[in-house]
């Protein structure tokens, strides 16, 4: 019987700044009903989907910055998504900036999170790879200021055992650096859920606007068939606050290709049957990990932070 994942891709169009929380949940909602209709057992929402991409602006207030962050998950505000997901019985994942009081310390991620169809959290993550500068840089259109207002994760990248398969997430980012899903892939990861927040214009080399959509589609699709698994990539997309953000969210096979894509920059879902026995073509074959991989000569990946003289 081959385990078939029904996945829902649900890309989120701009959310304004001064959009409240529950509107982006009620937006979320529709969409879910949408991919309930349709047949998903899974929904996978964008990265900090609860607010507008507010890493674009310099604050040096932490309260105004701490406005964006959720302290509790459920919450009062995310609960009406919880409890729809249960009523439906569908599963759903999700970005959100995370304020965390842990060992007496007040941590800041941007976290995503896997609830199961019992509305209980199945996994959650935190991104890794935070991409930006910390210092307000005037000289850009448009600030992009994560690693100001959030401190790399510290969960690593876990594959959980969820909707009969080996589930992954990462975010945004995380995606264009292959050591994410190799460290995933080296836990048999069957299906990585990541949402995104990419700008069209990339301050520092704007000779690459042109090439985003391409780059977004090339590392997912690498990443998908470099470890034999399903990927997820859902946009916020659009016109936000002034910023062009990049569409292109798709669900891709293990063998890398496109299964699913979007037409639109707004609200809009898509959905593909997974069939999660497909990543055996890849993991027993072309990337046997077990069989072909030679870590002994890839020890330099781990060690230096950055190339060596
Ligand atoms: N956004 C962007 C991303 O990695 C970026 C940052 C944009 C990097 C364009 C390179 C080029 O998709 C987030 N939120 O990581």
């Amino acid at each position: 019987m081959p385990r078939i994942l029904n996945v829902a891709a649900a890309q989120l169009g701009p959310i304004a700044r001064n959009e409240t929380r529950a509107s982006a949940v009620a937006r979320m909602i529709e969409l879910m009903d949408q991919a309930k209709s349709a047949g998903a057992d899974l929904v996978v929402f964008p990265e900090l989907a609860l607010t507008t991409f507010f890493p674009r602006w310099f604050f040096d207030n932490q309260d105004e910055i701490d406005a964006f962050f959720e302290s509790d998950m459920p919450n009062a505000v995310t609960q009406p998504l919880f409890d729809r997901a249960s009523e439906l019985g569908i599963g759903f994942s999700f970005g959100y900036a995370e304020l965390a009081r842990e060992a007496g310390q007040t941590r800041h991620f941007n976290t995503s999170i896997l609830v199961d169809k019992t509305g209980a959290i199945a996994g959650k993550y935190r991104k890794v790879h935070l991409p930006g500068h910390v210092e307000h840089e005037p000289w850009r259109a448009f600030q992009h200021l994560e690693k100001r207002y959030f401190e790399p994760g510290d969960l690593g990248f876990p594959v959980f055992d969820a909707f009969d398969g080996r589930m992954g997430m990462c975010i945004c980012n995380d995606r264009r650096w292959p050591e994410t899903f190799r460290v995933m892939g080296l836990q048999g990861v069957e299906m990585v859920m990541l949402g995104y927040n990419t700008p069209v214009h990339y301050p520092p080399a704007p000779e690459h606007d042109h090439l985003q959509d391409f780059h977004n589609h090339l590392v997912l699709q690498a990443g998908a068939y470099q470890n034999g698994t399903w990927v997820v990539g859902v946009a916020k997309a659009g016109k936000e606050e002034g910023c062009d953000l990049i569409g292109g969210t798709c669900i891709i096979a293990p063998t890398g290709e496109i299964a699913a894509q979007t037409e639109t920059l707004d609200d809009e879902v898509i959905v593909h049957a997974c069939d999660l026995d497909r990543c055996r073509e890849i993991q027993e074959n072309i990337f046997n990990l077990a069989l072909h991989r030679e870590p002994d000569s890839y020890r330099l990946i781990t060690e230096p932070k950055a190339a060596t003289e």
